[in-house]
């Protein structure tokens, strides 16, 4: 045995060494007395890398160096998906020190030593070595004030800042520009199919938790941000109530809708983020409103919990929107849940959909909220060697650096515009934002649930972010199916197509503020019972190749000591 493992040792030196193409994977795998397999980084789940942190048969630096290499191979290289914006500098010195510390002391939690990758509109520390810029060249090199809230958590829980995920620029909020382009990132693309659209604004995030290029990320959403990524790339995420978790250090669109949430490849993962991210920040007032105990997530995890629940489909105006593939998908899902022992109540409109429809009271809200928390966001900065100070130098910025910001086919910056002409908070802001709670939770969302006695609505995640939206309310979203190989691609922008040939699309589940814990449970069934995420893979240039074997040669052969 101690002579094996010492050939197995030099070889695979000599292989690491040498790059030679030839797979220590394949030696590893084949040992005798190896008793564990180590997981394959593209679908490992947060319990399967912390079992094996934990038996000792890889540590969180190899994790962070195994990622590193992961990222560099698609990232600009190959299917140039352009996912990452920026990879920490400090991310193997912190590995190594919670290595030490779970040595000595344990962990800290699920996530301990557990490397998670950041939509760019997230803050921290720049002493730490990274930019937060929403993608824009606007923010390069700032100087932010502090860590966001929720890194804060993710910190204190002992977790791995991997990098910074590429974006749309601003959230989405640049103007009428393609899903996943920023300035500073370029054009981010899906990894199910070449160009294909990873959907925003958290598409780095999803498109990086598709593939494993990191153990887990987290995204931002204002009307569909983390919905929408989720479902283009095969993908379980989580929309929390606005107010569950922290913005406080995010690049802001509006108070009123923004939310942090997990954007991961099982709802279990997301439910572990979920409870380290959520809870009280004095730093952002919203928060304040929710229930004192942040509940453990995880604890909704529980097939069982489905059986006898009422789930709504809400036909009019929303369901019946959707693309018919995935209408004929969404059908069976209903049997799907049915044979789970749920039960659907069909249909169960939304009295308000007509007059959400109809209404531009989003916008309002939003384009005024924008002006006022951005400007904020740049007097609040440090420093800031681009000299943008508000909203109003962002636009002239961005018109002095054409090359950078407005390129050919990326030059819209209407939404920039719409805000700027905004007048603060006036009586018809105040006007709107009670017309949105009014549509999207009394009239919406919660007369639905009300007149249905319903603890969720299901429907197509195409179609889920809107009322929501407007509402401040929670959206849990599983993988639902595959457009067809005969799907005829469609532009989705200048570089980007959807649907395609094997392109994800998504099931979401919609309820009342706070009410995430019964979205997970009757997801999660949905999501045991189906497992459709493992039904396809990415195309092959998309997926990296390096595996934890391949730089793990030293522990991997003292393993087998
Ligand atoms: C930000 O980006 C610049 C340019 O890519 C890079 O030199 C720098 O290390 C990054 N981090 C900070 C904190 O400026
Ligand atoms: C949060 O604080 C702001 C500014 O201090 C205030 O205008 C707003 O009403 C507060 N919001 C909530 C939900 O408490
Ligand atoms: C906003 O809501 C108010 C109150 O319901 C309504 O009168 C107004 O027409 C709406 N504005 C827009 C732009 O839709
Ligand atoms: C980690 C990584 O690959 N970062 C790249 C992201 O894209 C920008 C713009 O193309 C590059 O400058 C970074 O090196």
């Amino acid at each position: 045995m101690r002579r094996l493992s010492f050939t197995l040792l030099v070889l695979s030196t000599i292989c690491y060494a040498q790059r030679l193409s030839f797979s220590f994977s394949d030696l590893f795998m084949k040992s005798p007395g190896v008793q564990r397999q180590l997981p394959d980084l593209y679908e490992a789940s947060v319990p399967e890398l912390q079992a094996g942190l934990d038996a000792g048969d890889f540590t969180s630096v190899d994790l962070v160096k195994a990622y590193f290499a992961r990222i560099e191979e698609v990232n600009l290289q190959g299917p140039a998906l352009r996912a990452v914006l920026e990879t920490n500098p400090s991310a193997l010195t912190q590995a190594a020190e919670l290595d030490a510390e779970r040595k000595a002391s344990g962990k800290r939690s699920a996530l301990h030593g557990i490397p998670v990758l950041l939509k760019d509109n997230i803050a921290t520390v720049s002493s730490e070595g990274m930019n937060t810029t929403a993608g824009s060249f606007s923010l390069l090199g700032s100087v932010v004030p502090d860590d966001a809230g929720v890194v804060k958590r993710l910190r204190a829980a002992g977790a791995i800042i991997l990098g910074k995920a590429n974006l749309s620029e601003f959230a989405h909020f640049r103007g009428n520009v393609a899903s996943g382009w920023s300035g500073r990132g370029g054009q981010n693309s899906g990894a199910y199919f070449p160009g294909l659209d990873p959907c925003g604004s958290s598409s780095g995030s999803g498109v990086a938790a598709s593939i494993g290029l990191a153990a887990v990320t987290l995204g931002t959403e204002t009307d569909g941000s983390i919905t929408c990524p989720s479902e283009h790339n095969n993908l379980a995420g989580i929309k929390p109530t606005v107010g569950l978790t922290s913005r406080a250090g995010v690049i802001p669109i509006s108070a009123n809708q923004d939310t942090v949430g997990p954007i991961t490849r099982s709802l279990t993962d997301a439910a572990i983020v979920l409870s380290v991210i959520a809870g009280k920040d004095p730093n952002d007032n919203f928060t304040l409103a929710q229930p004192d105990t942040v509940p453990d997530f995880s604890k909704a995890l529980d097939v069982r919990a489905i059986k006898g629940k009422r789930i709504g489909v809400p036909r009019l105006n929303l369901v019946s929107r959707a693309n018919p593939t995935i209408l004929t998908a969404f059908e069976t899902a209903l049997d799907t849940l049915r044979g789970l022992g749920a039960i659907i109540v069909d249909p169960a409109d939304l009295p308000s959909i007509n007059e959400i429809r109809a209404s531009g009271n989003e916008s309002l809200v939003l384009n005024t909220d924008f002006k006022v928390q951005l400007n904020e966001w740049y007097e609040n900065l440090v420093e800031n060697p681009s000299g943008v100070r508000s909203l109003a130098d962002l636009i002239q910025f961005d018109l002095d650096n054409p090359e950078l910001e407005l390129p050919p086919g990326f030059s819209d910056q209407s939404d920039l515009l719409a805000a700027e002409a905004t007048n603060g908070f006036t009586a018809a802001y105040f006007e709107s934002l009670a017309s949105n709670h009014d549509l999207g939770r009394t009239r919406g969302i919660d007369a639905a649930l009300r007149n249905n006695n319903l603890d969720a609505l299901v429907m197509p995640a195409s179609v889920a972010s809107g009322p929501a939206a407007i509402a401040g309310y929670p959206i849990v979203t599983v993988p639902l199916g595959f457009f067809p190989d005969n799907t005829p691609t469609r532009s989705a922008g200048p570089l980007t197509v959807y649907p395609a040939p094997g392109a994800p699309f998504g099931l979401s589940f919609v309820g009342t503020a706070f009410s995430e814990s019964k979205l997970i449970s009757i997801a999660f069934a949905y999501e045991q019972k189906t497992k459709t995420r493992l039904q396809r893979k990415a195309f092959a240039a998309a997926i990296p190749t390096t595996q934890l074997q391949d730089v793990l040669f030293r522990p991997a052969a003292a393993l087998m000591l």
